[in-house]
């Protein structure tokens, strides 16, 4: 038998924490609990991650691992907070591929092996901030968006480019239920200048480690000068288009949600103010300490020249 070296192993062969509890729970059915009881109780966290520092993370301390991945939104799997670390180990994320289509010289269809195979991937510790007026600060292991576009070379007419996530009714429990509370797939949009922007990374994992689902597992975007809902997780779908094309808050709520998402604490919501936020961890209720949310997230030095010239009331 060839016995290979860590760097050999591709990362869909890696055991996700979901299929590793599945099996604890087989092991218990078959041992009983005091056999259960002796098995080693750290838990096998999905396998660790080389990535390289990179001078875009913030230097802010990090939200808490458990924060991060307990208070979710991924509404595949219900709009409870707690709904996605709850259903999302029903997602099976192995194997994985994207399409990438539209006005590309290549289009492809790549398995996660192929899109990760050239990438170096790196650390970006990033703060997220959620439009709802909650904000984390998430270590991020992925590579630029920029550097899977031009795999594909965009063609000139290409100006924008969406981003779809996948619908497996069988997997993910709000897509079946008589409630659903989006329209699917879930859809998203940048333009191509903001997706070629160096700040804006494809993750796979987070806090050393592959991706645990509920945060968007294999695939996920992260913009981080944008409102929480641009980051679409779990990506199956990746199209250079013309028009700018339709996104799933936008088209499910016009007036509160618009294209752009950039952070902006001048703009309010229809429905309350964005000038502040929550820090996930600092407190809560009415003893919550709030921050100033600052303008694009405050990565304005790095993204607001892509923005000149444009009314950002008009565009929100
Ligand atoms: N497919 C999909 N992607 C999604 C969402 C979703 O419901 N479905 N929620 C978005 C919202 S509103 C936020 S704030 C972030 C949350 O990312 P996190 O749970 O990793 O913090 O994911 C975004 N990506
Ligand atoms: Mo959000």
């Amino acid at each position: 038998m060839l016995i290979r070296r860590p760097p050999d192993i591709s990362p869909s062969e890696i055991t996700p924490r979901s299929a590793y509890l599945r099996r604890r729970d087989v092991l218990a059915g078959g041992l009983g609990l005091a056999a259960l009881a002796m098995l080693p109780t750290k838990k096998a966290e999905a396998a660790p991650l080389a990535a390289t520092k990179s001078p875009y993370s913030t230097d802010e301390p990090a939200t808490r691992r458990e924060d991060a991945t307990t208070y979710n939104n991924f509404y595949e799997f219900g709009t409870d907070k707690g709904d996605p670390a709850a259903n999302a180990h029903m997602l099976k994320t192995s194997p994985w591929s994207v399409k990438i289509d539209g006005l590309v010289a290549k289009p492809a269809t790549y398995t996660l092996e192929d899109i990760l195979k050239p990438v170096t991937l790196e650390e970006r510790i990033y703060r997220l901030r959620c439009v709802e007026g909650w904000s984390m600060v998430i270590p991020w292991i992925g590579f630029p968006l920029a550097d899977l576009l031009k795999r594909v070379e965009p063609l000139g007419a290409a100006r924008y480019v969406a981003f779809e996530t996948l619908v497996r009714p069988e997997e993910m429990p709000a897509q079946r239920g008589l409630f659903q509370p989006l329209p699917w797939p879930y859809l998203e949009g940048l333009r191509l200048d903001e997706a070629m922007h160096p700040l804006a990374i494809l993750a796979t994992g987070m806090y050393g480690e592959t991706l645990p689902n509920q945060n968007g597992a294999p695939l996920r975007l992260v913009v981080p000068w944008k409102y929480g809902f641009k980051s679409i997780k779990s990506i199956v779908r990746i199209s250079l288009v013309e028009k700018q094309p339709p996104t799933t808050w936008q088209s499910s709520q016009e007036s509160e949600y618009g294209f752009y998402s950039n952070v902006n604490p001048e703009v309010d919501h229809p429905r309350w103010s964005q000038a502040t936020e929550r820090r996930i961890g600092e407190g809560s209720g009415l003893f919550a300490k709030r921050r100033p949310t600052l303008m694009f997230n405050g990565y304005g030095e790095h993204v607001a020249q892509l923005y000149s010239g444009m009314d950002l009331r008009a565009n929100y």
